[in-house]
């Protein structure tokens, strides 16, 4: 009965968590964890999928993943069935800010831990989700705003078209924000036209033909709030008989491998990064919760900027 003192201890050390999730996971000895992604609008949410699955399977984590093309009611609907399954910890991104707090209250009501990453949610209640893993979007447009101030070199009014992410998501809203910020005391930067193209190739090349038609040669300038509608764009470009790059500056954002492509065939001038691999992190947060610890309530990616001109070297280290 030697052993019977210890089984004693680790039961009673363990007990706060086991008392407040009695779920089947426990039972079988992984953690379950539901994941519920926005879709596949992106080479960079591709990457992030893949980080995710291949990192939870590396933790011995029991993945259930679901994906919400691009639809709110569906990652509402993806959460509730993680609550009716009992899942030990739910972690999503929020395709848009707002009209969360109904079904986070839920998970709550059920002591469910809830993690958000890549983006976050507008909920005034901050108990409503333990930690915000991912990266500051105002600082990345403010990083586009101020590579664009210090490198064009053109005279005269600077004209900008802007081509947002998915309406009311906090990319969108905090990238155009960052980027705003920067060049708002600096009048000659003016935005002529700035209109979503939803974070896709497609929508990207659609919306760059109608800027294109609208104010022809006048744009000095394109902000694309992804790399996707940045390539997207620039094949509108080309169609219209411009250079990419050249008689349009082309600033984006995320750093995905398609956009050091771009950069090394000069069409697009810089990417500041946002990095979608945050599997191994959230991985480990789950671990850390599910041990007990407190996390802290933000967990900020760290991320650089690319110009065109580091490209062809940084290119062999890219992951994503
Ligand atoms: O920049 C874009 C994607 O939420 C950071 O979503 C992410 C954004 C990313 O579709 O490419």
């Amino acid at each position: 009965m030697g052993t019977s003192r210890r089984q004693t201890l680790v039961a009673i050390g363990a007990m706060p968590v086991l008392a407040a999730l009695p779920h089947i996971a426990r039972a079988q000895g992984k953690i379950v964890l539901g994941f519920s992604q926005i879709g596949a609008e992106s080479e960079w949410r591709t990457a992030n999928t893949e980080s995710i699955k291949s990192s939870a399977k590396e933790a011995g984590i029991d993945l259930k993943f679901s994906d919400a093309q691009q639809k709110q009611e569906n990652q509402i609907k993806a959460i509730r069935s993680f609550i009716a399954q009992k899942v030990d910890v739910i972690a999503f991104s929020p395709v848009v800010e707002s009209g969360w707090d109904t079904v986070l209250m839920e998970a709550k009501d059920a002591k469910i831990p809830v993690i958000l990453t890549d983006r976050s949610v507008d909920s005034k209640d901050k108990s409503l989700y333990v930690t915000f893993m991912g990266s500051d979007f105002t600082e990345e447009g403010r990083k586009a705003g101020r590579w664009l101030l210090e490198n064009y070199k053109g005279q005269g009014d600077v004209n900008i078209v802007e081509l947002q992410g998915t309406v009311g998501s906090a990319p969108a809203i905090d990238r155009k924000k960052g980027f705003e910020e920067i060049i708002k005391d600096k009048p000659r930067f003016k935005i002529l036209r700035s209109q979503t193209g939803e974070f896709t190739r497609a929508k990207g090349k659609e919306v760059m033909e109608a800027f294109l038609k609208a104010e022809g040669k006048k744009i000095n300038v394109l902000f694309a709030h992804n790399d996707d509608m940045a390539i997207g764009a620039i094949q509108a470009i080309e169609e219209a008989g411009l250079k990419p790059g050249k008689d349009i500056l082309i600033v984006s954002i995320d750093g995905v491998k398609g956009a050091f492509q771009a950069m090394m065939a000069g069409k697009l001038n810089v990417s500041v990064e946002c990095s979608p691999l945050l599997g191994p992190q959230l991985m480990s947060a789950v671990k850390d919760l599910m041990a007990g610890k407190t996390l802290p309530k933000r967990i900020v990616t760290q991320e650089g900027v690319f110009p065109q001109e580091t490209a062809a070297k940084e290119f062999p280290n890219r992951k994503y």
